[in-house]
């Protein structure tokens, strides 16, 4: 065969096969294999100088040609496949945004302590309490000064209290927020605050890390009166309709009076079981320490009086309790570490 006749049943062959080609794959092997590096098309135009001189110009314009027609057929076509692959992938790819969702069931639960947070917080936004959140490392003055607690008050030891500086510690209670509170926002207000707290204690009922719910209301007319009934609804609410509160006298620098808070027993009758026997969740006194409170101090008013807080013209209260605690009287939870081991036997029976 001719060079001549063998650059035309090259350049036939590949035109056929360019139009028969099903996708930009096999495409592409068709580029390599009529027009790549050592496809025969571009050698037979390399050598076109070997040829005989009067072939030379007819055969390398030939070649020539069938090189462009070739090139040019193949990205004709590379992109109508192209175009018709990107549809396809299209079609493939629509989503039906309106289709219900199809969630994977939840792992895991809240733990008990985060449960009973948001508990005790629903009881307080039902009677029209917000929540606020504090900052755990704090300044010694909204800690301690601005609650009226005096220069040696032993609360303020380097044994009672982590420093993490000379005026900067670890809040030993989330008060110190409840003064901030009060210098961003004017009587009246009702406000719960949750959060972690530190004190150096470690023993089988404390430990260095705890959690707190406060409270604090202020208006014009508040009283001690008012109180007893929030705590009666948050006791009957947590701890079961049929419950009782009782107020003793105690002792807090920021509050006076002050008020331990006692809730009737939800395990017994007047101290003694079902089975007959002294009950072991009261120790037979028929009642369960479970906060502390008081009208807060008109000291610590004066702490805030420029933002509103004039202890001649509002009053209010403040409580604090122990998240672990409650929940421990509650769930019967018999050791303060369960909370903090993370064992899933445990976790997994609440929340
Ligand atoms: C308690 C007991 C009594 C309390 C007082 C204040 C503030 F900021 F108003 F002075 N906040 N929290 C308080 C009072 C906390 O916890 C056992």
């Amino acid at each position: 065969m001719s060079a001549l006749d063998r650059v035309d049943a090259l350049r036939r062959e590949g035109e056929a096969a360019i139009v028969a080609a099903r996708d930009t794959d096999a495409l592409e092997d068709l580029r390599i294999r009529y027009l790549g590096r050592k496809a025969e098309l571009p050698l037979l135009l390399r050598s076109v100088a070997e040829l005989p001189p009067e072939d030379r110009g007819r055969v390398g314009k030939a070649a020539n040609e069938a090189r462009r027609a070739l090139e040019a057929q193949i990205e004709e076509r590379g992109g109508a496949l192209a175009a018709e692959e990107l549809q396809i992938r299209l079609a493939e790819d629509r989503v039906d945004v309106t289709l219900p969702g199809d969630p994977i069931s939840p792992v895991g639960r809240l733990h008990l302590i985060t449960a009973t947070r948001r508990e005790i917080e629903d009881v307080f936004l039902g009677l029209g309490f917000t929540v606020a959140e504090g900052r755990e490392i704090e300044l010694t003055y909204y800690n301690f000064d601005a609650l009226n607690h005096p220069p040696e008050h032993p609360a303020r030891n380097r044994s009672d209290t982590f420093y993490v500086g000379d005026d900067v510690v670890l809040r030993t209670h989330t008060s110190p927020m409840q003064v901030r509170a009060m210098e961003a926002q004017p009587p009246p207000i009702y406000i719960n605050v949750p959060g972690r707290v530190y004190r150096p204690d470690r023993d089988p009922t404390h430990t260095p890390q705890f959690h707190q719910v406060e409270g604090l209301a202020v208006d014009e007319d508040i009283t001690l009166a008012d109180l007893r009934g929030t705590l009666l609804t948050f006791a009957r609410a947590i701890f079961g309709p049929e419950r009782q509160v009782r107020l003793r006298p105690t002792h807090f620098p920021f509050t006076e009076p002050s008020v331990e808070v006692d809730v009737s027993c939800f395990n017994c009758v007047d101290g003694i079981t079902a089975g007959g026997e002294r009950c072991p969740l009261c120790k037979g006194t028929a009642w369960l320490e479970i906060l502390g409170s008081g009208m807060v101090d008109p000291n610590v008013f004066e702490h805030v009086r420029e933002h509103g807080y004039d202890p001649e013209r509002i009053q209010g209260w403040a409580f604090g309790m122990g998240i672990e605690r409650i929940a421990m009287l509650k769930h019967g939870v018999p050791d303060l570490r369960l909370f903090y081991e993370n064992d899933v036997r445990f976790l997994e029976q609440f929340g």
